[in-house]
Formats: structure tokens, C-alpha cells, sequence
């Protein structure tokens, strides 16, 4: 499928995800074809990029024929913990932008749509240990109930009018470029700024709270590996679980006392504890792995490796 793409829309291209997903997706299939977009003009221009706000379907359909784009990679929405405390706009933006963008992909016929899922769309009555595919889906979060509605909907779409929508059920996602931003799994994120640059972190989840979280590279991988697949291997569609490492705040701080032996650490949970405590800690990817070849690289000591290498060397930089 490589190159055949055509035009590729990302949408929220520069949070956490697109950051990294949007220079990746240019490489791969070159600058011109991907156009970024999002609400505020960036700060330095990399490529093709338009103004938009998904919950704004004309401009979102201009921009989709203007620049003849035949796939979304719909990556704005509100995270957990953001969710949490503006459960009404992670509605309007994750589920009406969704909508949104289902619609114009119909409309227009699109190729493909991919939407991120997460393993919010699990609850507290779901297995927690090497959860499986297809179980309990009652989360307790707005977050996890857009991403639930989310995968609803786009299989919906499927279903219904062909629309060749995708999606994987990410869990904490640890990058060294974009900063953390209301996430619950952003601890694994903030850990390492703080380990550099002040040697010490209090984290607002419990030591032993183990979360499923994966790598940037694996996550871009994954991204590509999804988006490439021949749509007559697919059983499922917007709702892959995906796996890479599981580790508890206390594991990765083990993990980075062997690179700094004096980093300190103490425990002040927040209201972000209910909603970890609620999510699986280990999550069953065989299907991912069966129907698309699904395999990550990176486990605990790489990750932690690369990140102190590489945030270390850029923070170092900016001192
Ligand atoms: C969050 O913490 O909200 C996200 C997620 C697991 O979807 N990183």
C-alpha cells in the first residue's frame, strides 16, 4: 500500500502523537502528500499545514478537497485526565469531531480514517491482566466512554457505508519530543524531564499503580504497519488492542536509578489514582499481532536507555 495513499490529512498534528507521526508519515510518503493541521498556527513550518478545528465540518470538508485528501489520520481529542475535569468539550471534540470526520470520509470517499482508541475504553469490571480483545467495556472516565463510542462509531461507518476506518487501543504512549498533556500515563513522560533536569519527581500515582505503555517508536510503528495493511487481512477494524511493556512507577524508577543512581522520588497520588486503578495492567495484542503482523521493539531497559540519551542530550543542549 506504501506510496498509493494519495493526500494524507493529520488532524491535531501537533500533540503528543502527530508530533512525531506527522514528520514520520512525511518521510514515508513525502512532504507535499501530508498536510498537518490544527487550531493554532505551529511555530515552525515543516510542511503543508492548515488552520482547522474539527467540530468545524465545512472547513474540514474544504480542507479535504482542496488539497484532495484521500486519507485522515484523526488524531485531536481530549485525553483522560483533561477529560476529567472538561468532561462536555471531550465529548464535543473526541465523539462530534469524530463525527465530523466520519462524515466528510463518507461523503467524499475517503480511503481510509484512522482513529486512536486507548485502553480508557476499558473499566474497573474488566479483566485486568493480559485483558483480552474482545471483554467488559465499562469505563469510568468521559475519555474512556468517547473512545468506547468512538470505536462504536467507526465500525459503524464500516458496516454501514465502507469506510475503511482503523484503530489501535494505545496505551501510555512515552515520547521524547512532544511534553505530556493530560494523560494519566503522563507520569512516564514527566519522570524523565524531572530525573534530568532536577533529579528528583513526585509522582501523582501510586508506586505499584502498573499501567500498559509503549514507546514512540513502536507506536509510530505500529501506526504504519496498521495504516499499510491490506484491508482483506482485517477482521477487526477500529479496535486492536496493542502491547509493549508493562511497569509500575516503582519498576521505572529501578529502571533509571541504574543510569542515576541519586534520583529521588516520593508518592503523592491525585485524582488521576482512581482513573489508573480502573485501567488494565497488561493487555492480551495477539490479534494485532495475527492479523497485521503486530511486534513491539523497545521493552523497559531500551526505553529507558534511549530516553535519558536522548532528552538528556537535547536538555543538556538548552541549558
Ligand atoms: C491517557 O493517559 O489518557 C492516555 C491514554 C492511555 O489513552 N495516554
Amino acid at each position: 500500500m506504501s506510496g498509493d495513499f494519495g493526500k494524507i490529512l493529520v488532524t491535531g498534528s501537533y500533540g503528543q502523537i502527530g508530533s512525531e507521526l506527522t514528520p514520520r508519515l512525511r518521510e514515508l510518503y513525502g512532504k507535499e502528500n501530508v498536510i498537518a493541521s490544527g487550531r493554532k498556527v505551529p511555530s515552525v513550518d515543516r510542511g503543508p499545514f492548515e488552520i482547522l478545528d474539527v467540530n468545524n465540518i465545512k472547513r474540514l470538508d474544504e480542507v479535504v478537497v482542496e488539497h484532495d485528501v484521500e486519507v485522515i489520520i484523526h488524531l485531536a481529542a481530549l485525553l483522560s485526565a483533561s477529560g476529567e475535569k472538561n468532561p462536555n468539550l471531550a465529548w464535543h471534540v473526541n465523539i462530534d469531531g469524530l463525527y465530523n470526520v466520519l462524515e466528510v470520509a463518507k461523503n467524499r470517499k475517503l480511503k481510509r480514517v484512522f482513529n486512536p482508541s486507548s485502553i480508557a475504553v476499558f473499566g474497573p469490571e474488566t479483566p485486568r491482566d493480559k485483558t483480552p480483545q474482545e471483554t467488559v467495556m465499562k469505563p469510568r472516565t468521559m475519555y474512556g466512554v468517547t473512545k468506547v463510542t468512538g470505536e462504536l462509531l467507526g465500525d459503524y461507518y464500516n458496516h454501514k457505508w465502507g469506510v475503511d476506518v482503523r484503530g489501535i487501543r494505545f496505551p501510555g504512549i512515552i515520547s521524547n519530543v512532544a511534553p505530556p498533556g493530560g494523560g494519566t500515563t503522563d507520569y512516564a513522560v514527566e519522570i524523565f524531564y524531572e530525573a534530568i533536569q532536577n533529579g528528583q519527581y513526585t509522582c501523582f500515582l501510586r508506586a505499584d499503580s502498573t499501567l500498559p505503555m509503549m514507546y514512540m517508536p513502536d507506536c509510530l510503528k505500529g501506526v504504519v504497519q496498521l495504516l499499510e495493511t491490506d484491508l482483506s487481512r482485517l477482521k477487526h477494524h477500529t479496535d486492536f488492542n496493542m502491547s509493549a511493556i508493562s511497569f509500575s512507577p516503582a519498576e521505572l524508577v529501578v529502571e533509571i536509578r541504574r543510569h542515576m543512581p541519586e534520583f529521588k522520588v516520593e508518592y503523592k497520588p491525585d485524582f488521576r489514582q482512581a482513573i489508573a486503578d480502573s485501567w488494565p495492567k497488561s493487555i492480551d495484542d495477539s490479534i494485532a499481532r495475527k492479523e497485521w503482523g503486530w511486534k513491539p521493539d523497545y521493552d523497559l531497559k531500551a526505553m529507558v536507555g534511549d530516553m535519558l540519551k536522548v532528552l538528556g542530550s537535547r536538555l543538556r543542549k538548552t541549558e
